[in-house]
């Protein structure tokens, strides 16, 4: 957002006759308000909103999806903390542009998606128009707040609501319609620039109750075995100094939730990723700083955790509190006042993980990691995951500033464990639903806003679900080196038809699918590679480069397990089929 503060003003030269319309007060509105890039897919009725930004100075990357336009934008919200906006077009392009808007709610990522509708008379009269279908009711359940601007003149107090909506607390996505008429409608200029709204301080901050901050430090002073728990709110808040000192301080181990990897280094000795499960189940006083106690941490009950174990949460939405597991010791506020003010009252010395909790937590961690390391230095043919994700991450070793996005089962699992981060906010998963989709996308979004070069490590079926933006990344040329994890299969390729059939398994993908001819055809540059010293000269060169590139990596079909690393959540039926 614009720093300056400016109300109810609007650019002189963007005006030169005294009537303007719908189209222009978006574009203006949107300028008024800092934003510099639209993901979206152009048609009836934004094709001239798309091409006006443009103009304008707004930069506009097309996507051959609208769901990948809506997970740029929603990545794009995440590393800036301003609204990713995202621009699609009436009923399919908006149910499409949906499900990332729905995943950004869920992810806890600020994003807009504006789109074009159909004439409200006739949808409300279901008379049948083209597109025609209530879009701002259907976006309701998915988003965190859903406007629609009925008057030209509401254009400018319509996107001030979605972008304090979309940043301010818990950030999400939120839904703006602008139906096709209001687009086309004319206004006064003076009239339209009157109406435009600069948002002042779209995030306030929160600052966090002094006592609940005491509280909190009370009940860290009083535990033999505590544990601090990173997660991706807290690498969202760019509170990274505050954070990596109050946990040096404190001297507190410390688990990083998957997008919360390099908010510290993972090489960090007071990292606990490789003792994971045990202090889960051994920590007597957990905190968690902008973490959920949902799924992916066991919803905090045994047999994963301790059912003694006391619960320190800082998170800026209440409501999250006792969701799963009751809080001793709640702060709500925002990270950056909330550690603010932990690190200000934090005395000396008044808080000491027992040594002996340091010490077991050090064996485990020794214990695993030569485990892992026995795995990683064993050379199979054909590779597996082990020894394709240790080459790629020897190569990244040597490019901390380099973007990790990772979606898949196996290739997503592993992924997360061997990959080491340096940076904060530089790798970008499957989140909070577990998605597929997310990878071309994330991508495209991650390279536009930084101008940095992206790496995305991509199951085969996973990458499948964005695959066409290949072309999109090939038309910007952006730094993007997607690695396929080539197992022919979701999880595996190995499964068999139970009816003897000729169909595949319905986990099957074709077998020597050459992925790196998809790039080739939009000019970009393809390599097939089938052991890791291959695998490292292709990444080492396509980063160098700075180019599109795509690295079809083949991966033993027997590798993988059904469901990665969450196989208990994978109800299985009981019975035995008789040709099983
Ligand atoms: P992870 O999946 O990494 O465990 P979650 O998405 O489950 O992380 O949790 C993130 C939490 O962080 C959410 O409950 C959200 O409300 C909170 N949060 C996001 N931004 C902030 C912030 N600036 N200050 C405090 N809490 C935040
Ligand atoms: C939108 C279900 C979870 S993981 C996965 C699917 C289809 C693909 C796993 O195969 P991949 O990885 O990517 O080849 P690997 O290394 O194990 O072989 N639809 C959506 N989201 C999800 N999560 C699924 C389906 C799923
Ligand atoms: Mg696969």
């Amino acid at each position: 957002m614009a720093t300056k503060v400016v109300t109810r003003a609007v650019p002189d030269e963007l005006h030169t006759s005294a009537v303007t319309d719908g189209f222009h007060i978006v574009v203006d509105a949107l300028k008024l308000n800092g934003v510099e890039t639209i993901f979206g897919v152009a048609g009836i009725p934004i094709t001239d909103l798309a091409r006006l930004a443009q103009a304008e100075g707004i930069r506009y990357i097309g996507f051959r999806h609208e769901q990948s336009a809506g997970n740029a934008a929603a990545i794009a919200g995440y590393l800036t903390q301003k609204p990713g906006i995202c621009l699609t077009v009436s009923a399919p392009g908006f149910l499409n542009g949906l499900v990332a808007l729905a995943n950004a709610t869920t992810n806890g990522f600020p994003m807009i998606q504006i789109s074009g509708s159909s004439s409200r008379a006739i949808i409300d009269l279901q008379q049948g128009d083209y597109e025609e279908l209530d879009q701002m009711n259907a976006a309701k359940p998915y988003t965190k707040a859903a406007f629609r601007v009925d008057r030209p003149e509401d254009i400018g107090i319509g996107l001030a609501r979605a972008i304090r909506a979309a940043v301010s607390g818990r950030p999400g996505g939120v839904y703006l319609d602008l139906p096709g008429d209001v687009l086309a409608a004319a206004l006064d200029a003076n009239v339209a620039a009157e109406s435009l709204v600069h948002v002042v301080d779209p995030a306030p901050r929160q600052i966090p109750a002094p006592e609940s901050i005491d509280r909190a430090l009370n009940l860290l002073a009083s535990a033999q075995r505590p544990l601090i728990i990173l997660g991706k709110g807290a690498a969202y808040a760019q509170a990274d100094a505050d954070i990596r000192s109050f946990i040096e301080t404190t001297g507190i181990p410390y688990l990083p939730m998957s997008m919360a990897k390099g908010l510290l280094p993972d090489n960090h000795p007071q990292s606990a990723a490789a003792a994971r499960s045990f202090v889960l189940a051994q920590a007597d006083v957990v905190m968690l700083i902008g973490a959920r106690l949902n799924w992916l941490l066991g919803h905090g009950k045994a047999p994963q955790w301790s059912s003694t174990a006391r619960f320190i949460q800082v998170d800026i939405s209440p409501t999250e509190f006792d969701s799963n597991r009751p809080i001793a010791a709640p702060i709500a506020g925002d990270i950056c006042s909330a550690l603010s003010i932990l690190l200000t009252k934090l005395k000396p010395g008044s808080i000491r993980p027992g040594s002996a909790w340091l010490d077991a937590i050090a064996k485990r961690k020794q214990g695993n990691v030569e485990r892992m390391a026995a795995h990683l230095n064993a050379n199979p043919s054909p590779m597996d995951f082990y020894s394709a994700l240790r080459a790629i991450r020897d190569v990244l070793a040597e490019h901390s500033d380099v973007y990790v996005v990772n979606e898949g089962a196996n290739t997503l699992d592993f992924g997360r464990n061997i990959i080491d981060m340096r940076q904060p906010r530089k790798r970008l998963d499957s989140g909070t639903w577990g998605v597929m989709g997310i990878g071309m996308g994330y991508a495209v979004g991650a390279a536009v806003v930084s101008s940095e070069p992206v790496v995305a490590i991509e199951g085969d079926s996973a990458f499948g679900f964005s695959g066409m933006e290949l072309e999109t990344i090939c038309r910007y040329d952006l730094p993007v080196v997607t690695v396929v994890f080539n197992n022919n299969g979701i999880y595996r390729g190995d499964d068999v038809n139970h009816s003897g059939g000729t169909d595949p398994s319905p986990t099957v993908l074709l077998k020597n699918a050459r992925y790196e001819k998809l790039i080739e055809a939009f000019g970009g540059t393809g390599q097939y590679v089938t052991d890791p010293q291959s695998l490292a000269k292709a990444v080492t060169d396509a980063l160098a480069a700075r180019k599109p590139a795509l690295i079809n990596c083949i991966i033993d079909p027997r590798a993988g397990t059904e469901s990665g690393h969450i196989q208990n959540l994978n109800p299985r039926s009981a019975i035995t089929n008789s040709k099983n």
